[in-house]
């Protein structure tokens, strides 16, 4: 049985209004007591109603109630959503009233834990709630919006059926080999099965890398030698003069980072320390950071001087980036141009030439516009994500196992991992304490 909590549901600060979140099995009566308006206990599902808030005779404020009754509630229980003014102090004292009522404050989440227990959403779909909160771009927008929409539970509801009509044909087949109506379950049949699930799977975690690409920003490096125009780019990109820009080689020394979107598509820029050969302890800290961004990097954007012809660094450095997803801008277009690489990109930070053909290429080289076409087919959240690759290695095994003949009774307990995976994504087969740790990450009154 629940009890009655509250939360201040918007944001801690000064604004218009505020709300207060009341949800469980007496919030009419409880809110009733302290509310002088209409008795909350005799109105109608879904309505709104002005009154004060009252306490030992003194009105505290004027405020709207709006009234849900459960189950046609955002968790299932019975809710009252108090709108009051929205400053910190007056926020505060209603609810203070609440608590000194019979409210208990809520937990992170718990409003969002109890819609999950009450079975008005799945793990998933109070994920995408959270996701939409998070919300960047419009590329996680829709995707967290369309996952609210049931999406990743279809998604994931279409695997594990696949799985579990395959476990309760091999069941049947170990539990009753004589009953003649039954497939007969060898290696050669589950073996199809099993595979074309993993590629399916398969596509949808290579969908989920660009979309999770996608979501977060594509951590984009921009790497070269000293003096370049590293930072000249970076100034550039962001339209701004972030980054310290001089001819002395060596002016950058940490990293500097910058966000920006080109159409949709979200960037978290760093520009690096140039990286060659130093002496000075501060400059060598900074290439070691260089590096590191560089493994990191979604994006390298690896930057030339146009100007000069390639020199041993020059080539040590296309070398260390060549296995990076990789776009190399020749820079310094306005003077001599001295090399020229097929594929490259080439512009002039110095006049601000070149931002066009930088976009397009960095358009086409993360596919992020391919997400279009992915149509749903993948997942935008990391705990989701892991869980899949679970799956997926699982039904690997499973699939290895079969090419071994390895008796099928051992393979099915390779499929039901695979199908125990599946189900904690939407929270079927989810244990109550990761339950717990999970809402904690939302928000207070969510
Ligand atoms: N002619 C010309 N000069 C440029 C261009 N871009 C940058 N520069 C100049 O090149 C010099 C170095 O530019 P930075 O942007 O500081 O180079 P960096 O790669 O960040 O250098 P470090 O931080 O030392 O590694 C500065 O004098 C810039 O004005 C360009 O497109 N054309
Ligand atoms: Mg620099």
């Amino acid at each position: 049985m629940n009890d009655n909590i509250c939360a201040i549901a918007t944001p801690y600060g000064v604004g218009a209004i505020s709300v207060i979140r009341c949800s469980g099995p007496d919030t009419f009566s409880l809110v009733s007591k302290v509310f002088k308006g209409k008795d909350l206990t005799k109105v109608k599902s879904h309505t709104v109603h002005y009154g004060h808030i009252i306490e030992n005779n003194e009105v505290i404020d004027e405020v709207l109630c709006t009234v849900f009754k459960g189950p046609n509630s955002f968790d299932g229980e019975d809710i009252i959503e108090i709108g009051c003014h929205g400053g910190v102090y007056v926020t505060n004292r209603v609810l203070g009233v609440l608590l000194n009522n019979g409210f208990r404050l809520a937990e992170r989440g718990e409003f969002s834990k109890r819609a999950f227990l009450n079975h008005r959403l799945d793990l998933t779909e109070a994920e995408s709630i959270m996701d939409i909160i998070s919300s960047e771009n419009d590329i996680a927008l829709k995707s967290s919006l369309s996952s609210l929409r049931s999406s990743t539970k279809n998604l994931i509801t279409k695997f594990r059926d696949k799985i579990l009509n395959l476990l309760a044909e091999i069941e049947v087949n170990i539990d009753y080999p004589e009953y003649e109506d039954s497939v007969d379950v060898t290696h050669n049949y589950i073996r199809p099965i099993i595979d074309e699930m993993i590629k399916d799977i398969k596509v949808i975690l290579d969908n989920s890398k660009i979309s999770t690409i996608a979501i977060h920003g594509v951590n984009t490096a921009i790497v070269g030698k000293p003096n370049v125009g590293k930072s000249s780019i970076l100034n550039m990109m962001l339209d701004e003069n972030k980054a310290i820009v001089s001819d002395i080689p060596g002016t950058t020394r940490d990293l500097v980072e910058g966000r920006l979107n080109i159409r949709n598509v979200t960037l978290n820029l760093i520009d690096t320390a140039g990286i060659h050969e130093t002496e000075d302890y501060v400059e060598s800290i900074g290439i070691e950071r260089s590096k590191k961004a560089i493994e990191k990097a979604d994006l390298v954007l690896m930057v030339l001087d146009a100007s000069k012809e390639l020199d041993d660094l020059d080539n040590e450095l296309l070398k260390l980036t060549e296995n990076k997803n990789r776009i190399i801008i020749l820079n310094k277009n306005d003077l001599d141009a001295k090399i020229s690489i097929p594929g490259s990109i080439s512009i002039s930070a110095l006049r601000s030439e070149g931002m066009d053909i930088l976009s397009e290429k960095i358009l086409e080289i993360t596919s992020i516009n391919s997400i279009k076409n992915m149509d749903g087919n993948y997942l935008n959240n990391n705990r989701q994500i892991a869980l899949m690759n679970k799956a997926y290695n699982s039904l690997l095994n499973a699939k290895e196992a079969t090419e071994a003949l390895v008796d099928i009774s051992l393979i099915e307990i390779d499929i039901k991992d695979a199908f125990d995976a599946l189900g904690e994504i939407t929270g079927e087969s989810y244990p109550e304490e990761l339950i717990t740790a999970l809402f904690t990450k939302f928000c207070l009154g969510k």
